[in-house]
């Protein structure tokens, strides 16, 4: 099978009627395409391993005791989300992986590693809060246990969600050496500038919030206006104080939305009395966030009438990929004659946290129009194509050993040293 066609197959789970997917972390969708994941590592000869937290790896030991290149992104998805988003990662790593493989066995590349491909669970964070959770917790930034014990809106915790599809899993995580992800680019300038593929140097700085306005309930044809406590209305100043944030700086500069909100009760005839809400920041420039941080802050205290409190509140800073990968990257771009630029990531990925443990390289292809978290998210198949390509001779230089700390004869020392 081809790479299209896998991606075809693959897209098939959770399918929308517009063209997209909708399969977020752990839910029955997700499952099936971690299921069609583990078929194809089994079919391609290599071992599927699944952690307490979820992450699939499907891995290839070439030196034993040696550690791991990984490479991957997430199956899940936004609801009612593109396809590319995530999943286009996971499956062009397979294949990398897979393609790699055989040339190791065939002695056309010397192994100085490890290699596994990865599907980190729950990237996106819209069923489960936060983002970045299984990748989170595999650099240790996270607790597994208490990881476990968060619920969805509907109260189900993400321990009973990853059993009820059988991915809750005992298998330990394999140790990284370096890490590689490739991913469209959710923006416009690789098509806009025709290139190929891009080279991440750094993300975003971001920030997000989960805010509960307390109201008090009462009758909407009954109460005199004098007398509500209408969280709706203090929940409606906080969204547009939002948007009106990024008026204070260069356009561009600022992007803030509120993406969640819940209404309680939500009946026609109720002042409402509770609203919870999620308030996303971020900025290119870490002193702008910091700047629009205090002014949300002093937007939310004077909203009267109610009373608001910040529940969580949680920064991304903005931090840069290591020189070595970005520069590997380019290497391996220009050798298979593939036009690139560097780049900033604005959103967030997997690749944000691993580059805080190992050598990391953070790929690009081009997304039409820039869309994203949208079915009509598209990159071309010419793109997803070159990208595998990049992505695969990127991932072999990674795995001869041009990145990452040690050498086998070092694990040897290292393991007779601390035992
Ligand atoms: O951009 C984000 O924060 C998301 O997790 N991808
Ligand atoms: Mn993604
Ligand atoms: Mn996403």
């Amino acid at each position: 099978m081809t790479f299209l066609d896998d991606f075809a197959t693959m897209s098939s789970f959770g399918a929308t009627a517009a063209g997209g997917v909708d399969r977020e972390a752990a839910t029955a969708d997700d499952g099936r395409t971690r299921r069609f994941l583990a078929d194809w590592f089994d079919r391609h000869g290599l071992t599927t391993i699944v952690d307490a937290i979820g992450n699939m790896y499907g891995s290839v030991e070439f030196v034993p005791g040696a550690p791991y290149v990984l490479v991957g992104s997430h199956l899940d998805s936004q609801p009612t989300a593109g396809k590319y988003d995530g999943a286009y990662g996971v499956l062009a790593a397979a294949h990398a992986v897979h393609h790699l493989k055989e040339h190791v066995e065939r002695g056309s590349l010397t192994p100085q590693f490890n290699l596994a491909a990865v599907n980190w669970f729950n990237e996106e964070g819209s069923r489960f809060s936060p983002s970045l959770m299984g990748s989170g917790v595999f650099i240790g930034k996270f607790d597994a246990d208490e990881i476990l014990k968060v619920t969805d809106r509907a109260g189900i915790s993400v321990r009973d969600a990853l059993s009820d599809i059988g991915f809750h899993g005992i298998d330990p995580a394999p140790e990284a050496v370096s890490y590689a992800e490739i991913h469209i680019e959710q923006g416009p300038i690789l098509e806009k500038e025709g290139l190929r593929i891009g080279i991440v140097t750094a993300n975003w700085a971001a920030r997000k919030y989960s805010i509960t306005v307390h109201g008090e309930q009462s009758h909407t044809g009954a109460t005199h206006m004098a007398l509500r406590h209408d969280a709706l209305v203090g929940a409606s100043r906080i969204v547009l104080a939002a948007r009106e944030l990024t008026r204070n700086f260069d356009d561009g500069l600022l992007l803030a939305s509120v993406g969640q909100f819940d209404v309680e009760p939500n009946s026609p005839i109720v002042v409402p009395s509770k609203v919870t809400m999620a308030v996303d920041l971020r900025s290119s420039d870490p002193d702008v966030l910091e700047q629009a941080h205090e002014m949300l802050l002093a937007a939310i205290d004077e909203v009267t009438e109610v009373n608001v409190s910040i529940d969580t509140s949680s920064l991304r800073p903005s931090t840069s990929y290591q020189l070595e990968g970005v520069e590997l990257a380019e290497e391996a771009a220009k050798d298979l004659g593939l036009s690139h630029r560097r780049m900033l990531t604005m959103a967030g990925h997997d690749s944000v946290n691993l580059k805080d443990i190992v050598p990391t390289v953070m790929l690009f292809v081009p997304s039409v129009d820039g869309i994203s978290h949208s079915e009509k998210e598209l990159t071309r198949d010419e793109d997803l194509l070159a990208g595998v390509k990049m992505l695969t001779e990127t991932v072999a230089r990674m795995v001869r050993g041009d990145i990452g700390a040690a050498h086998p004869a070092e694990f040897a020392n290292a393991s007779h040293t601390s035992s």
